[in-house]
């Protein structure tokens, strides 16, 4: 079996994220993990929280926090809030760690050491104002590539082109909004990925498998002609990982730390480190070290659109100019963007659900559902409370959820709280299980390429297969005139729980060991043999009626929720 190391984009400490976030990156990536585990696979999955740069700074200053003490307590939240999505991380780490400070200055040592750093005195935005200078998110104006009005200094979040502060249009500061800004000479270091640019491309090139979403935005960059100029890889900031060369100081680079950008991809192999260094695992090297074992790693990462030039470019460049054998990633899925209710998610506007907010009002598994069936896959995707309320309440409640009320019910009625053991399958009992095998196949399928949306139809189309078969065998109807022909259709009908339990957890994980639990089964494992499955419910097997797994959203709920969460948080 293929080890499987996976990674979500790590989500910026500052603040809670909103759906939006949670479906581009952390769910599909656990939805992945899930699967794989269940097929059998040895994974890997990590996430942490990215807690340097100016997003950290700006967030702690606006909570009137030290930034350590800020980033400690938002770093607790997130953790709770993506345990109660479910989201099986297998350690939740922090870029602000020990080990990706340590990480960060020896790869910054490595690429020195290749020739691929380059120490530049250069010009920066300074604000008389704030009496500072203001890179990244401590700037924004409006973008040179595209006219958005607020693009950043570092990137502009509606085109993703990577931005200086230099380039931007009609600058001010952020932090008190002042256009009186100067330019000021400073010390840099620059990555020089323009070293790189062939060994990139090749790289790109052989990659035809990945989606077009990553690759169409990994050429456009590099062939941009300044997609791949060099960059500076430090700022002027207090907080963030100190600028060493390894373990050594850097002359002239005192007071200095790294972009955060340079240091939050590295924390993808020191949260393994962190990993084992918590006690939950014994060896990270064999993992992220090609010449430790990595070779046989599988690595597929997961993100947003915004954040696929700095995986498929930046990091790599990391990676391979330091000339050490790491592993470099196999796969980036990557997503476009969830918008809300015919506009933006705002997190400053508090427009749209945010991750706490949408546990409060239902369980998880409802959004994971709605979230991962609904991926912005192939498109940007909208979220709307009427579909969010018709798609829930047809495929959870009245497909899978009336499935088994109904057939638990029908048997407890007439045969007990136990499956029964008289009858025979004959031509629709093999007509459903050979339909079943098939679309379990064309299920793995999907999610072995991580097609989420064609994934979760396909499991929609299992269970309604479920649904179907009842009501076109109707075991009510045969009971009057042939009671034992009732029985072998119950036995089939409720040993599909098991087997629809197994198959859904990945999307749905709390409502399918709910299942289990009703049908007093362990995790049965993956059903290889679809028949085998179907049979694993012996005759006299006890169950119980499960309490109902999806309720029915209301109407007064949906219009509630859609006007509390219409926007102006805080
Ligand atoms: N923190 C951006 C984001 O949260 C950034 C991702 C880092 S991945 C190494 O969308
Ligand atoms: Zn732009």
């Amino acid at each position: 079996m293929t080890r499987h190391l996976i990674t979500s984009a790590i989500p910026y400490i500052n603040g809670i994220k909103h759906l939006g976030n949670l479906v581009g990156s952390q769910l599909p990536a656990d939805l992945y993990a899930r699967y794989l585990r269940a097929r059998g696979h040895e994974v890997l999955f990590l996430c942490a929280t990215d807690e340097h740069g100016t997003p950290a700074e700006l967030a702690a200053a606006k909570a009137g926090q030290p930034v350590a003490e800020y980033c400690a307590e938002m770093h607790d939240v997130q953790a709770k809030i993506a345990s109660g999505f479910g989201l099986s991380f297998d350690h939740f780490g922090r870029s602000s760690s020990a080990q990706n400070q340590r990480l960060t200055q020896h790869f910054a040592g490595a690429l020195a050491d290749q020739g691929l750093i380059e120490e530049v005195v250069e010009e920066q935005v300074y604000s008389n104002a704030d009496g500072r200078f203001l890179p990244d998110r401590y700037i924004e104006g409006t973008c040179p590539n595209c006219g958005f009005d607020s693009a950043r200094g570092d990137q502009c979040d509606n085109c993703t082109k990577q931005l200086d502060p230099v380039e931007l249009i009609n600058p001010r500061s952020t932090i008190s909004g002042s256009t009186d800004l100067e330019m000021r000479k400073t010390k840099h270091l620059f990555l020089r990925q323009s070293l790189m640019k062939d060994r990139l491309d090749a790289w790109i090139n052989e990659k035809t498998d990945w989606p077009v979403l990553t690759t169409s935005i990994a050429r456009k960059w590099l062939h941009d002609g300044d997609g791949l100029r060099d960059r500076g890889i430090t700022r002027d900031l207090d907080w963030g990982v100190p600028v060493k060369r390894g373990t050594e100081d850097w002359p002239g680079m005192e007071g200095k730390v790294f972009y955060v950008w340079f240091d939050a991809p590295i924390e993808y192999i020191a949260c393994a480190q962190e990993w084992v260094d918590a006690g939950k695992g014994t060896d990270w090297e064999r993992w992220w070290r090609t010449d430790k074992g990595a070779d046989d790693v599988r690595y597929t990462q997961f993100m947003g659109k915004d954040n696929v030039p700095f995986h498929t470019l930046s990091f790599p460049a990391t990676i391979m100019g330091s000339a050490e054998p790491w592993k470099l990633v196999d796969y980036i899925k990557s997503f476009n963007f969830l918008t809300y209710d015919g506009g933006q998610f705002s997190t400053s506007r508090g427009r749209g659900v945010f991750m706490d907010q949408a546990l409060e009002i239902l369980p998880a598994d409802y959004w994971r559902w709605w979230l991962l069936s609904h991926a912005p896959e192939t498109s940007d995707a909208e979220f709307t409370w009427e579909n969010f309320q018709s798609s829930t309440n047809k495929d959870l409640a009245d497909v899978l959820g009336n499935f088994i009320s109904r057939i638990t019910k029908f048997c407890r009625s007439k045969f007990g709280e136990m499956v029964p053991e008289a009858g025979q399958y004959g031509p629709a009992e093999e007509a459903l299980i050979a339909d079943l095998t098939a679309r379990v196949a064309r299920y793995q399928d999907h999610m072995d390429t991580m097609e989420v949306r064609k994934s979760a139809q396909e499991l929609r189309a299992i269970w309604a297969a479920g649904n179907e078969y009842l009501q076109a065998e109707a075991p009510w109807s045969t009971f009057k005139t042939d009671p034992d022909k009732a029985a072998a259709q119950v036995r089939l009908a409720l040993n599909l729980i098991p087997l629809y339990a197994v198959l859904s957890a990945p999307f749905i994980p709390t409502a399918s060991a709910s299942m289990l639990a009703a049908m007093r089964v362990q995790d049965p494992g993956w059903p290889d043999d679809v028949r085998a499955a179907l049979a694993g419910l012996a005759p006299g097997h006890a169950f119980d009626v499960p309490e109902v797994l999806f309720a029915k959203i209301s109407d007064e709920e949906r219009d509630a929720w859609s006007e509390r969460f219409a926007g102006i948080r805080d």
